[in-house]
């Protein structure tokens, strides 16, 4: 009897019959599962946030034209496409995503003997995941920015975040605002540094590229038996935008020395010899191709995408957790409040986190 299960994977093209199907990964918008059939081939199957992605076809023609395009190059430069990039498994009917009544799905190869980290095991996995991150906008610098759409406009828009946090505690919905008023006093005190990044975009100070926008850590996957830095994933977000954006919300995500959700905030901060790590192996990928503007707001960056993260956990807190996926009541508040105590940490240390851009990207 075939195997049972609500996800549709007799709808792709898969080699063999379905075997197992096993949940995986850990992203807090969409649903992952892993499967493997009778002759052995694996599948990354993805149950896709539509609430949150609403134009399926763009977005996965994005992908599918940005991981063509990456492998093109990984096979120039001598690499293992196959094993470096995502590779979509366009479904029955030819489309690369399938419609059922629970709801989008799409399907990749499943790139074997690879792992997620979490967190860096040592400052030299954090240089060489700057290096990954650096390299995949390195290898999209010629690629048309103009004709990929924009699948969640003004993504990284840091005010509008801001304008979207201060709606949602103006209608208040689930009467939590009495319970955050020191966390949105901390956030628009910070209004006029949100716009930092806008301003540089708008004045052409930080050139438009072609950004990944979702540079968390583990959204770069490592070879199991090397651990060296095998493929970037998560390719949802990737849109126009500025470097900085990837930059910043790597430092946010895997230099922070706590989880995000961590609830004891006295465990929370920046480790700048992390940051030094990173800001090396930007530098030595990117450091050539970068403007003056994009040197100079470089140790800024982190904390303008942290602050944004903050405000959009925020945001979701206050409109009842719709948006990022929870596990426990409050999770989405102490989210926010992690990404405040970096912030702060942050404040203190921009001298020294400008010092060491300075010092690596000599300007
Ligand atoms: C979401 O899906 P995931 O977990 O990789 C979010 C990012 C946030 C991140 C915070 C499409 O990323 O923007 O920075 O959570 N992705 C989207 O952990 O909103
Ligand atoms: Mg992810």
């Amino acid at each position: 009897m075939a195997f049972r299960h609500p996800v549709p994977v007799d709808q792709f093209h898969l080699d063999g019959t379905l075997r197992s199907l096993r949940p995986c990964g850990n992203g807090h918008i969409n649903r992952t599962w892993r499967a493997v059939t009778d002759t052995g081939a694996e599948y990354l199957i993805q149950l896709v946030n539509t609430d949150v992605f609403r134009d399926m076809d763009g977005l996965m023609s994005n992908i599918s034209r940005v991981t063509q395009h990456v492998r093109e190059k990984i096979r120039l430069d001598g690499g293992d496409p196959d094993r470096e990039t995502m590779l979509i498994v366009p479904a029955l009917d030819g489309k690369l995503y399938c419609m059922t009544k629970e709801g989008c799905y799409r399907a990749y190869h499943f790139i074997r003997n690879a792992i997620a980290l979490e967190k860096p095991r040592s400052a030299e996995d954090f240089y060489l995941t700057a290096r990954a991150f650096g390299k995949f906008q390195q290898q999209l610098l010629d690629f048309p920015a103009a004709e990929l759409v924009e699948v969640i406009p003004d993504f990284h828009n840091t005010p509008k975040r801001l304008e979207a946090l201060r709606y949602a505690a103006t209608m208040d919905v689930m009467g939590r605002k009495k319970d955050v008023e020191a966390e949105l006093e901390f956030i628009f005190a910070r209004q006029e540094f949100a716009g930092t990044l806008t301003r540089g975009i708008a004045s052409g100070a930080l050139p438009l590229r072609v950004t990944h926008n979702d540079t968390k850590l583990n959204n770069l996957l490592f070879d199991q038996e090397t651990m060296t830095p095998l493929a970037v994933v998560d390719l949802d977000t990737v849109m126009p935008g500025t470097s900085l954006y990837d930059f910043g919300d790597g430092i946010r995500y895997g230099a922070a020395t706590a989880a995000e959700d961590e609830m004891d905030l006295s465990l929370v901060s920046c480790d700048l010899e992390l940051y030094e790590h990173f800001v090396r192996g930007w530098a030595s990928v990117c450091g050539d191709t970068m403007s003056l503007g994009e040197k100079e707001l470089l140790h800024l960056s982190p904390r303008i995408l942290t602050l944004e993260c903050g405000a959009r956990f925020l945001t979701d807190y206050l409109s009842g957790d719709t948006y990022f996926s929870t596990s426990r009541p409050g999770q989405n508040l102490d989210r926010c409040r992690t990404q405040l105590k970096l912030v702060a940490d942050m404040e203190e240390k921009e001298a020294e986190m400008l010092r060491i851009s300075k010092e690596y990207l000599h300007f």
